[in-house]
């Protein structure tokens, strides 16, 4: 029988930064929803310029957990970080509330996948604020159980996730492949509107595992993705990860095109942005794109050809803006 849990005499807080990230091998599919444990892993990179910044404070004398985001309450998001600092708690054996103030430095809205960031800042301040000495596999664990992706957001640089075969989800974990200075690749993020997405990762992920006649084939073959990706990484071979990359990005939407009913992640600006990335690869830039579970573009290039690659996504009708970021660190606390 674990103890019963200890309740705090004075409130405990900590602060975190966490890179948000985003993956070149996607992620798309849980083989568990309740813990998100993915059908299939991924790699990743964390961003140095986007972030989010996460304080949490126990107190004992709160009455429930309270969610601050970008300055504003924000009550219809709290069940969520509850559900998560519930395991948390559990974990620590800590009974007490919390109020959680959380700001990142992009738009919420803009589909840069805040909750990776997000939970990773969260899990890491809350540890610390708890004073438990979890380890980054540990860390790593316990976001993944907030959203799959912040999992990864726990590294630096080159990321890969786990797929893991307990069905616990301990080995469900990511890990770093290589640092920010192995490869210091750049990112230009194309914003192609400020609209919040139509449908969310979670629910798209769901309906494509239950619906696509594809599913199957997918998880089959991610195994060969991760392995390419992992030695071009390992090379660095930017040819043989722009090919990797583009295919696992374009499967992907393939195969949540091929759901029931079918889920359109793109708009006419990123297909555009697309056309325009493959044809500066063509002429010797070296460039490839992503694309994630909503309309923006992210490119992955050389840092010498950075200027010319934000420069021709400027130019692309309906971009409303270039985000640009090099890979950096882990998830970590810091003194606000
Ligand atoms: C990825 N995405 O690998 C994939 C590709 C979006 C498209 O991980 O349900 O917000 O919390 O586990 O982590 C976004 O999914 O989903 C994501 P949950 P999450 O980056």
């Amino acid at each position: 029988m674990p103890a019963s849990p200890r309740e705090l005499d004075a409130p405990a807080a900590a602060s975190a930064r966490a890179g948000a990230n985003f993956a070149l091998i996607k992620y798309w599919g849980k083989r568990d929803v309740a813990l998100n444990l993915p059908d299939v892993g991924s790699i990743s990179l964390t961003l140095e310029a986007l972030h989010t910044e996460t304080t949490v404070r126990f107190d004992p004398t709160l009455a429930a957990d309270e969610l601050v985001l970008d300055g504003e309450p924000a009550p219809e998001r709290a069940p969520r970080i509850s559900t998560f600092l519930d395991v948390v708690r559990e974990r620590a054996g800590v009974r007490a509330f919390a109020r959680v103030e959380t700001a990142n430095n992009f738009p919420t809205a803009a589909g840069l996948a805040s909750s990776a960031s997000g939970f990773a800042a969260l899990t890491v301040a809350a540890a610390a604020a708890l004073e438990q000495d979890w380890d980054e596999r540990t860390l790593s664990e316990l976001a993944r159980i907030g959203s799959g992706s912040a999992a990864r957001s726990i590294f630096g640089g080159f990321v890969e996730m786990k797929r893991g075969r307990y069905r616990t989800g301990s080995d469900s974990v990511a890990k770093p492949i290589a640092d920010a200075r192995h490869w210091p690749l750049q990112v230009a993020v194309a914003i192609t509107t400020r609209a919040e997405k139509a449908v969310g990762s979670t629910e798209g992920m769901q309906r494509t595992a239950e619906t696509s006649p594809f599913y199957r084939a997918w998880v089959e073959n991610q195994e060969n993705d991760l392995a390419e990706a992992r030695d071009a990484i390992a090379n660095k071979d930017f040819e043989h990860l722009a090919e990797v990359s583009e295919g696992s990005a374009l499967a992907m939407h393939g195969l949540a095109m091929s759901a029931r009913p079918g889920l359109l992640y793109f708009n006419a600006t990123t297909m555009e942005c697309l056309h325009r990335i493959r044809a500066l690869r063509a002429d010797g830039v070296p460039v490839f794109f992503t694309v994630d579970a909503g309309p923006q573009v992210k490119a992955i290039c050389e840092s010498v050809a950075l200027p010319t690659v934000r420069d021709a996504l400027r130019d692309v009708d309906g971009v409303l803006d270039v985000v640009e970021s090099g890979l950096g660190p882990g998830a970590a606390l810091y003194a606000p």
